[in-house]
Parts: C-alpha cells; sequence; structure tokens
C-alpha cells in the first residue's frame, strides 16, 4: 500500500447554514480518532489544527445567512488548501459543507500551478448548485458548486479566474433537489446520479465511469463527503437529514473503490453536527468511510470485479 502524508486541517465553520453545531466537528472527528485509524494503515499524519476566518465585519442582508463570515472563511481555506496540496494529502475536518466554496477554490488554483485537471467528486443528498441569486434558504452551504463552476452572482467572494469545468463533476447520492438547482443543472453536463439510479444499477457503476474519465485525464481529484449522503438511520448527526439515502455498505464501497483506483488527492468530510449525534456514531462512521478511502479493507482483491 502506498504511503501518504495525511494532513488534518480542522475546518469549524458554522456560517453556511442558521442551525449552529458544525463548528465542533474538527474536535468530533479528533475524539473519534481519525489520525490514529489513518496512522494504523501506514499513513504519516500530522493535524495541523484549526483555521480561523480572515477578520470580517458582519451586515444585515435581507436574505443571505452571514455573507460576510462566508466570503472571510472561503478566503483563508483557500489558502490553507492550496498550501496543504503542496505538502500531501489534506483531509478538511468540517464545518458546514460552506466550507467547499474554500477548499475546492484553493485546489484548483494548485491543479493550475501543476497544469493537471482537476475533478470534484461530491457525495450529497443535495446538488449545492445555487447561487446567492437562486438560494431560497439563504443558506450559503447550498451553493459551493454554483461557485466552483463559475455561476454568476458570487459578489465579493474570491474570483473563480478558471472555473471548474462541468464535466469534471460528478453528484453522488441525490434526493433533495430544488427546482431552481434542478433547471440549472439540467443545462450542465455535470454527471448526476439520483438515489433511484443507484438502486437500480448499483453505486459502482457510475463510480467507476466518473474514475475511469479522471485517471484517463491524469487529473486530481477532490472528493466532498456530506454526512447526509449517507441515510439518517446510520447518521443522524446532520441538520439536514433527508430519508432514503447511500447505506454504510454504499458509502464503504465508494471508498473503497476510490482507494483502489488511487486517485483521490484531497478530502473534505462536513456537515458533521455532534451535537445531533447519538454517542459519537455519526463522527465514528465517518471515520471509518475515511479509513476506507485510506486503503482499510477486510481482504485484498482484484479490482473492478463487475
Ligand atoms: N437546497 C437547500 C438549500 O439551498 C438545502 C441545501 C442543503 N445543503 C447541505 N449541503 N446541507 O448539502 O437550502
Ligand atoms: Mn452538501
Ligand atoms: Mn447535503
Ligand atoms: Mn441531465
Amino acid at each position: 500500500m502506498t504511503q501518504q502524508h495525511c494532513i488534518l486541517v480542522g475546518a469549524p465553520m458554522d456560517s453556511g447554514k442558521r442551525r449552529k453545531g458544525c463548528l465542533m466537528g474538527p474536535d468530533a472527528y479528533r475524539t473519534a480518532g481519525l489520525a490514529e485509524a489513518l496512522r494504523d494503515l501506514g499513513h504519516q499524519v500530522s493535524d495541523r489544527g484549526n483555521v480561523a476566518p480572515a477578520p470580517f465585519t458582519p451586515k444585515d442582508h435581507p436574505k443571505l445567512v452571514a455573507l460576510e463570515e462566508t466570503i472571510a472563511w472561503t478566503e483563508a481555506l483557500a489558502d490553507a488548501a492550496e498550501t496543504t496540496m503542496k505538502d500531501g494529502l489534506p483531509i478538511f475536518m468540517g464545518g458546514d459543507h460552506a466550507l467547499a466554496l474554500g477548499t475546492v477554490l484553493g485546489v484548483m488554483r494548485h491543479a493550475k500551478t501543476v497544469d493537471r485537471p482537476q475533478f470534484v467528486l461530491w457525495l450529497d443528498a443535495h446538488s449545492d448548485f445555487h447561487t446567492p441569486d437562486t438560494t431560497d434558504s439563504g443558506n450559503l452551504h447550498g451553493t459551493p458548486l454554483g461557485y466552483v463552476t463559475g455561476r454568476e452572482g458570487f459578489d465579493g467572494f474570491p474570483a473563480v479566474d478558471t472555473p471548474l469545468p462541468q464535466d469534471n463533476v460528478a453528484i453522488i447520492g441525490l434526493r433533495s433537489v430544488d427546482a431552481a438547482e434542478r433547471a440549472a443543472l439540467q443545462e450542465t453536463s455535470i454527471i448526476h446520479v439520483d438515489m433511484r439510479e443507484i438502486d437500480e444499477s448499483g453505486i459502482a457503476r457510475p463510480l467507476a465511469a466518473f474514475l475511469d474519465k479522471v485517471a484517463a485525464a491524469n487529473g486530481l481529484l477532490h472528493v466532498s463527503l456530506d454526512v447526509d449522503f449517507l441515510d439518517p438511520s446510520v447518521a443522524p448527526a446532520v441538520g439536514t437529514t433527508v430519508p432514503g439515502g447511500a447505506t454504510v455498505r454504499e458509502g464503504h464501497l465508494v471508498m473503497e473503490m476510490l482507494h483502489d483506483s488511487g486517485l483521490m488527492t484531497s478530502l473534505d468530510l462536513v456537515e458533521l453536527n455532534p451535537f445531533l449525534d447519538e454517542r459519537g456514531r455519526t463522527a465514528s462512521l465517518m471515520v471509518d468511510l475515511a479509513a476506507s478511502a485510506l486503503g482499510r479493507r477486510v481482504f485484498d482483491r482484484p479490482t473492478r470485479a463487475f
């Protein structure tokens, strides 16, 4: 197994929605033993502590929640992501999904410096494809894929000079997509796999197709794992539960295939709200999934047996 340098980066960002609690996420992952689990697999692990937002002045806004704070986090996390990409495989311990406004921007900047295409795998019940103009809730955790693919309306955020190509994005696990997001998504070439497709054909098939595409392009692959990708019966610690999500095994299979592919270069663990957890079970499951993505398995076997 290839040894990696896993760099844990805490992103206790809680400004992407109204309900508080994701700020406790990084310490929940530490408590659940993320570093130890990765070290047990033979990896070198460093914990760089928590990122803090750039200075900001909050203003009242008729619709958007905590816009200035979210912009400040985006700036700080983009810098942190770009820096840590030079040193190893960053694992961003969220924090809500608005942190991906920054982490994806940062990894995209890094990809440009090494002249390789960036790809993004979004594991989520939601498409997070809103813009500040189209969101009804005003919660900016519903916007990162809109931002990084270059949609308009992100005034005040760092400029996205070279947007992520739509062809380089796959969203898997969908079961809650707002009308405005659906309309916009359907105009794109973003790969979108909903739970029905997973029920009918299995999760391995669309994932394998996407991984083949990343490999063929010699791409970098950022994986953004939202807790609500998983079914709430196994992952209750999230503010936006949607029934009918991925099973524990579907989650592990995705992670095991990611490991076998050798393609993952950065990882977000987002939306964990430890205040809503049951004796740490969601935090522990997320740690187990991260371990699968970094090589934990029961037996070795030839890959792509489907
Ligand atoms: N689409 C809804 C909104 O914009 C819900 C977004 C929920 N997003 C996350 N991340 N929790 O997926 O408000
Ligand atoms: Mn999300
Ligand atoms: Mn979600
Ligand atoms: Mn379509």
